[in-house]
């Protein structure tokens, strides 16, 4: 590899999610799935990282590899326990945890829903339940008007497509429910939910003159569906697109609902709902017809035998981080922040070339002048990567979950190198992938 420029305006960092790393709450619907024995290693999101403890050693962690930025989740059911009843001891260890990121002078940025939330959510149905969007813009106001001088950039919701998917259609999250109608019930609270909570983020900042500017949206889980060489195929990766991502996003930045979500209105007024564009991006999938398939539009999902894969089997496509960027800054003209990237690579030999593979991508964007201006690494440490629990492995940094022991990887130094340098010098290259 040659080596490249990212620039010095670039900020780079983690990205985590509450549940995934913090451990100890049993106020919340994976504590739950967890109990019913669903996840497939065995264990629990009760041990996790320990970071609800061990916040000031992950912050020296994110220090030492010259990170400017960090995207943290906030867990509803340690501020809101019950419906209504704000919790002083949540908002006061969330507000110490963003003041030592300001101090270390890591700029926060955070997620409010990342797939976890209390159990009286949950067992008033969740995000099906049509009262949710209300009960997410309460939520979402005490957080600000508690933390908001604080965090100048949000991210409402974390993959509404995947949450709906994994917990209302494949059944496989909780609350385990296998529906169709129940997926697009979900999908379009959530885009009501996203919608109540941009205007409480911006009304609250704004009147109580908090520090701006405020930006907010939401990380957004996008693939490249690229079909077989026919015409069903397709047809099939066309209505893939349509039903996964478009109808998601086009809600969310718009405020529409495009039909099975609603009928093409705007119920709660036409306006602009993202001041970013957050993409997470991990790979692509080949998309083939299969008439054995009607639960999943008649398509079928292969890999690509020529692509290199991570440890789940997933393809490894860096291009693909390209051409998602290039389709969603052509409709949407906002900045764009990658919110999160990474691999699952117990033995770190894949992750140093994926960071710099996918860092490329980001450079050659940059040089087009598409405004990509951040990009989060998924993820700081290795932790609890929900059904499949601690043994996927995707963290820069190692974690012994017996003795909670964060030990730096190899692709840790790297990224904090390129970190520092906002670059990928051909000595990197040469050290780090010996080419
Ligand atoms: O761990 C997850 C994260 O919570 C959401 N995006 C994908 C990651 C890896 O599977």
């Amino acid at each position: 590899m040659q080596g490249f420029e990212l620039g010095r305006d670039f900020l780079m960092g983690t990205a985590t999610a509450a549940l995934q790393i913090e451990g100890g709450d049993r106020n919340n619907n994976w504590y739950r799935w967890c109990e019913l024995g669903k996840i497939k290693d065995g264990s629990h999101c009760l041990r996790a990282n320990d970071h609800y403890n061990r916040v000031e050693e992950d912050i020296a962690l994110m220090r030492a590899m010259h990170n400017d930025t960090y995207r943290l989740g906030l867990e509803w059911s340690r501020i809101e326990p019950a419906p209504g009843q704000w919790s002083r001891e949540g908002l006061d260890h969330y507000r110490r945890e963003l003041e030592l990121l300001l101090d270390a002078g890591i700029t926060p940025l955070v997620t409010l829903h990342h797939f976890s939330h209390p159990l009286w959510f949950e067992d008033m149905g969740g995000w099906e339940n049509r009262r949710s969007p209300e009960i997410f813009r309460r939520y979402t106001r005490t957080v600000v008007e508690n933390l908001g001088d604080l965090i100048r950039d949000w991210i409402t919701i974390n993959e509404p497509n995947v949450y709906a998917m994994g917990s209302f259609l494949t059944g496989e999250w909780p609350p385990g429910k296998k529906s169709i109608p129940a997926y697009f019930r979900v999908l379009r609270n959530m885009v009501l939910g996203h919608i109540l909570a941009y205007r409480e983020i911006h009304a609250v900042r704004s009147a109580r003159n908090f520090p701006g500017p405020t930006r907010v949206g939401v990380a957004n889980h996008i693939r490249v569906f690229d079909p077989e060489d026919n015409a069903l195929a397709r047809g099939a990766a066309r209505r893939l697109d349509y039903l996964f991502h478009t109808i998601v996003v086009r809600g969310m930045a718009e405020g529409k609902l495009s039909f099975p979500l609603g009928t093409g209105g705007c119920p709660l007024g036409k306006g602009f709902y993202m001041d970013f564009f957050g993409l997470n991006y991990y790979s692509r999938d080949i998309v083939a017809f299969s008439w054995k398939n009607p639960g999943m539009l008649f398509a079928r999902l292969k890999t690509d035998p020529e692509l290199p894969k991570n440890d789940l089997g997933w393809d490894i496509y860096p291009e693909g981080l390209y051409r998602i960027c290039k389709e969603y800054y052509a409709k949407y003209k906002v900045p764009i922040y990658i919110t999160e990237n990474g691999i699952c690579d117990a033995d770190d030999d894949q992750r140093p070339r994926y960071i710099c593979d996918h860092l490329e991508q980001v450079a050659r964007l940059r040089r087009e002048g598409i405004p990509v201006e951040r990009y989060y690494h998924w993820t700081l440490m290795d932790n609890f990567e929900w059904t499949e629990g601690e043994s996927a492995r995707f963290g820069l940094i190692h974690c012994n979950f017996e003795t909670q022991e964060r030990t730096l990887r190899n692709s840790a130094r790297l990224y904090g190198e390129i970190c520092k340098a906002k670059a990928v010098t051909p000595e990197m290259a040469a050290k780090y992938l010996g080419a």
